[in-house]
């Protein structure tokens, strides 16, 4: 098999047309107003408050200072526990909060945080319960929640993976006090950077706004030590043109999704991570996990080759957490604690997955992969 001509990447962003851009562009010009609130933010809050059924909602200027400004609109302090299987953000803004992380082991299937390994971390400064939607796979929500309740903690969602995506018929962000969905342009609905927090307590608006506005109140006073995590009028105006776009591509994500599922799903060693019955697919990621003594060969053998394909996979999310240098000195971080995310960070892979992507080019894709048992 030759390989491909052109690379193919992980992932490609939505590009809206660009006249509509431009049309975008030339009301800023108009308005001569690019940041703080302006007229395209307003009007992309509402559209995807509208969209996700969003009870609450900020838009933020990227999705890692708006998991920040979650975390300090909670007053949250102590410890709080969370998955080493995700992407840097999730535990370093902890970091950046003076809380201590303390890594929960990840459920064998889901791969997010495993509810019953939470209780026994908690202790008297756990103030909350940080999860990850990894891949746009529902956190056990229920579960959680109930924990939560139990022991009067706060649970905060990184969604950074799971816009659109409902569970038991109802929106991901309705679960737990707060979400964080990311809209980096390698996100399935993306405004550049960007990024939001929805939430179900109303009260919390003013706090969240205050916050991320360096805590302004108006020209005499300044009430907080907030942040700048303003989304500014580019980034509004690339939204509205890409939110109109994103049932299409979903349509188009979910045929690769078959085409994959079909060629790979029953090839003895590859497992296809799915959501699960209750809850819906955000199309964001497709991902497989090897097992390389059924498989024949290690994912890392199999990244390597589709590189001499011309196929760049990605190992998300590899390494874990718990193994960055500023955290492997916590006790919760220690590998013989954490024995699922240890199997899951060698054997998870991360295939092309993008509208653009032809389905005979992910035929190839997936014979490639066969093809090296
Ligand atoms: N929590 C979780 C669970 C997350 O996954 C993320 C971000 C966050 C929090 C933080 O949210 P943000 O603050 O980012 O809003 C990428 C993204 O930069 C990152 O946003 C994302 N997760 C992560 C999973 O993926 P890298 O280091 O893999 O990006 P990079 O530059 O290698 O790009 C990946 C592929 O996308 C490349 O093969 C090329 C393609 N690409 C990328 C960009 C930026 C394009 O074709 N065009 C582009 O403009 O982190």
């Amino acid at each position: 098999m030759q390989p491909f001509e052109k690379p193919i990447l992980v992932t490609r962003p939505i590009f809206p047309d660009i006249d509509g851009y431009k049309d975008q562009l030339h009301d800023i010009w108009e308005s001569k107003w690019l940041s703080n609130n302006g007229p395209k933010h307003k009007e992309l809050e509402s559209k995807i408050k509208n969209y996700i059924s969003a009870p609450n909602i900020s838009l933020f200027n990227n999705g890692t200072v708006a998991l920040q400004t979650a975390v300090q609109s909670l007053r949250l302090q102590g410890e709080v526990i969370t998955t080493p299987f995700s992407f840097p953000a999730t535990t370093h803004v902890l970091a950046w909060n003076g809380i201590t992380p303390v890594f929960c082991d990840i459920h064998p299937e889901t791969l997010t945080i495993d509810p019953e390994k939470i209780e026994s971390l908690i202790t008297a400064r756990t103030t909350a319960i940080l999860g990850v939607h990894v891949y746009g796979i529902p956190c056990h929500v229920e579960e959680i929640d109930q924990i939560a309740a139990r022991h009067g903690l706060r649970v905060i969602y990184d969604a950074a993976h799971a816009f659109t995506t409902q569970v038991n018929e109802k929106e991901i962000a309705h679960y737990g006090d707060i979400s964080m969905f990311s809209f980096h342009p390698t996100k399935l609905f993306h405004t550049g950077e960007g990024g939001a927090l929805v939430y179900n307590d109303s009260t919390l608006k003013e706090r969240i706004e205050y916050l991320k506005n360096f805590g302004i109140k108006n020209e005499d006073e300044v009430i907080l030590p907030g942040i700048n995590g303003k989304m500014s009028e580019l980034q509004a105006a690339m939204g509205l043109q890409v939110l109109p776009l994103i049932s299409d591509e979903k349509a188009k994500r979910s045929k690769i999704r078959s085409v994959y599922t079909t060629y790979l799903g029953n090839a003895p060693g590859i497992t296809v991570l799915g959501v699960g019955a209750n809850a819906s697919q955000s199309e964001q990621y497709f991902c497989i996990r090897v097992d390389e003594r059924q498989f024949g060969l290690s994912r890392d053998a199999i990244y390597h080759k589709l590189k001499e394909f011309n196929v760049y996979s990605r190992k998300y999310f590899y390494p874990l957490i718990s193994k960055y240098p500023c955290y492997t000195n916590l006790p919760s971080a220690s590998p013989d604690k954490l024995p699922v995310a240890e199997v899951a960070e060698k054997q998870v892979l991360c295939l092309p997955f993008y509208g653009d992507l032809q389905l005979d080019d992910v035929e190839r894709i997936c014979q490639i992969i066969l093809s090296l048992r």
